[in-house]
């Protein structure tokens, strides 16, 4: 399958495609959507912390079954560190809670462990090894990013938040994961 890396500012023209299509039907597209998206598109983006350093990234790719996230990150103390799909699209640090809380169009409750759950957002832990380098790999079943009812990345964006501290898949509405420490813009049109 052919992939199409996008760095999110440059997929606004393909945004505006259908937007400049004169006589689309209505209803058909809106910003954040995009109604004939290619069946693979993937987005990259920083991961700063809150005094602006870059400390590692984070690749969405959409694939067939869902979106899948590569995530690494340099420089923290060994352990596990919640990381998650966060609804707004928008790190303004020391706290980031600008980036608002984890995506989670189903209404659902927080974790894989909780019977109410789980969120959209969600994801499992980032491990982090004796040399300092973290790293992620998984698959988010059934989300898409820029197509479908409910993209991830919609007129607001979302961004990947890494927390201080392990998501424990269970305690509503974010795994009691501590503070947010890292946090990186996935949208169209504005600076990652
Ligand atoms: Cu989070
Ligand atoms: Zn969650």
């Amino acid at each position: 399958m052919r992939t199409y890396y996008l760095r999110t500012q440059f997929l606004l023209p393909l945004l505006m495609i259908p937007l400049l299509a004169a006589c689309a039907p209505k209803g058909t597209t809106s910003m954040g959507r995009v109604k004939d998206a290619p069946p693979s598109v993937a987005v990259t983006t920083d991961l700063a912390n809150g005094s602006g350093e870059i400390m590692g990234s984070a690749t969405l790719t959409q694939e067939p079954d869902g979106v899948r996230v590569n995530a690494t990150i340099l420089g923290l103390p060994a352990g596990s560190y919640a990381i998650h799909l966060h609804a707004v699209g928008k790190c303004e640090g020391p706290d980031f809670k600008t980036a608002g809380g984890h995506f989670n169009p189903m209404m659902k409750q927080h974790g894989s462990l909780n019977p109410a759950g789980e969120h959209a957002g969600d994801l499992p832990n980032l491990v982090v090894g004796a040399d300092r380098r973290g790293a992620l790999t998984a698959l988010r079943p059934g989300l898409r990013l820029v197509d479908g009812p409910m993209p991830l990345i919609d007129a607001d964006g979302a961004a990947v938040v890494v927390h201080a501290a392990p998501d424990d898949y269970k305690t509503d509405p974010a795994g009691n994961a501590g503070a947010r420490i890292a946090c990186g813009v996935l949208a169209f049109g504005k600076p990652a």
